[in-house]
């Protein structure tokens, strides 16, 4: 491909080994009590592509119900916005992103997408398949975390942006950290910009830990992964045979909490940090929170940060929700 159709940039040490700038939220979580890790460590190769077989999972719904949304609506989006530039946080896959982009072709307009991922593999296969199928779309990635790859946005050549963020991702944020993305978000959109979220909507305790306690075992491999993922970047020895997946839903923070139970003693280094952690058995890691959200609140928060909600769409079953702001 031309390098006016594709641009990819790897930001920082997204995806080496041995990084200089990355491991200082590891430390952080380690050392604490009760000890914790950042999701966005989930997201190797390995990962990203177990996180694609969760997606299709029967007891993992938000992505098919997401999708139906958007299959729906994708067109009312477009007709909403007008041309933009269509910036997507945690990328992935890309495969709801084709609904969008249909959506905005239909409607003549020119296609400029800026894929964002921790996953260098998953975004460069991602957009090399997409620029095959839409011949008219410029790709812009960039690889490294929200914020970072954020920080670097260039103008864009197009009237408006639109960032979005699918698949309740918002929902790994503890309400603190989603201060902060929305405080980032917001200093760069421009008035009149949109910003697109999907949210997972509170449901029964028993669909929600079906969907992260899945019947194949794949949220268990997708969950240890991410020790082999530290293993592999930070020269750790973590024995993933001493950890089990655990997800439970904490009902009175509308919560999924995702565990790694340590069931024998272990001593982890993890020697490009030098970080030594002693596990007793019996101790619990949370590794994710996916916080489940009401759509007149999340209205009520995004409008507080200037954010206000042109449009809400959700499924029959009102699970799943997709709200169009704009500033
Ligand atoms: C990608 C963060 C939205 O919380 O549902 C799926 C990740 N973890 N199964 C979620 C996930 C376990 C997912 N998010």
């Amino acid at each position: 491909f031309s390098e006016d159709r594709l641009r990819i940039n790897y930001l920082g040490s997204a995806n080496l080994p041995t990084a200089t700038d990355d491991g200082k939220d590891i430390i952080g979580g380690l050392t604490q009590r009760p000890k914790s890790l950042p999701p966005r460590y989930f997201y190797d190769e390995k990962g990203s592509q177990l996180f694609e077989q969760i997606c299709e999972l029967p007891e993992y719904y938000p992505t098919r119900t997401e999708a139906e949304i958007l299959q729906q609506y994708a067109v009312d989006v477009a007709q909403f916005t007008g041309a933009c530039e269509l910036v997507e946080l945690g990328s992935g896959s890309s495969t709801k992103t084709r609904l969008l982009l249909d959506a905005y072709e239909n409607q003549g307009y020119p296609l400029r997408y800026v894929p964002i991922d921790v996953s260098g593999e998953i975004l460069e296969e991602s957009a090399k398949q997409l620029l095959l199928d839409y011949p008219k779309l410029k790709v812009q990635g960039q690889v490294g975390t929200y914020e970072h790859a954020l920080s670097q946005l260039t103008p864009t050549p197009l009237p408006r942006r639109m960032i979005f963020f699918l698949g309740n991702s918002l929902g790994n944020f503890a309400p603190e950290q989603c201060d902060r993305f929305f405080e980032q978000i917001t200093g760069l959109l421009a008035p009149g910009d949109y910003f697109l979220l999907g949210i997972d909507l509170q449901k029964p305790k028993e669909i929600l830990e079906a969907a992260y306690n899945d019947s194949q075992g794949v949220t268990g491999a997708f969950n240890l992964n991410m020790l082999a993922h530290l293993n592999w970047r930070f020269q750790g020895n973590f024995d993933l045979d001493r950890f089990t997946h655990q997800a439970i839903y904490n009902q009175s923070e509308s919560q999924i909490e995702m565990y790694l139970h340590c069931q024998e003693t272990h001593v982890v280094r993890l020697a490009s940090l030098d970080l030594t952690v002693e596990f007793q058995a019996g101790e619990s890691m949370l590794t994710e929170i996916s916080r489940k959200f009401n759509v007149e609140q999340m209205q009520h928060y995004l409008k507080g940060r200037g954010l206000n909600t042109v449009q809400a769409w959700t499924d029959t079953k009102q699970w799943f929700g997709l709200l169009l702001c704009q500033i």
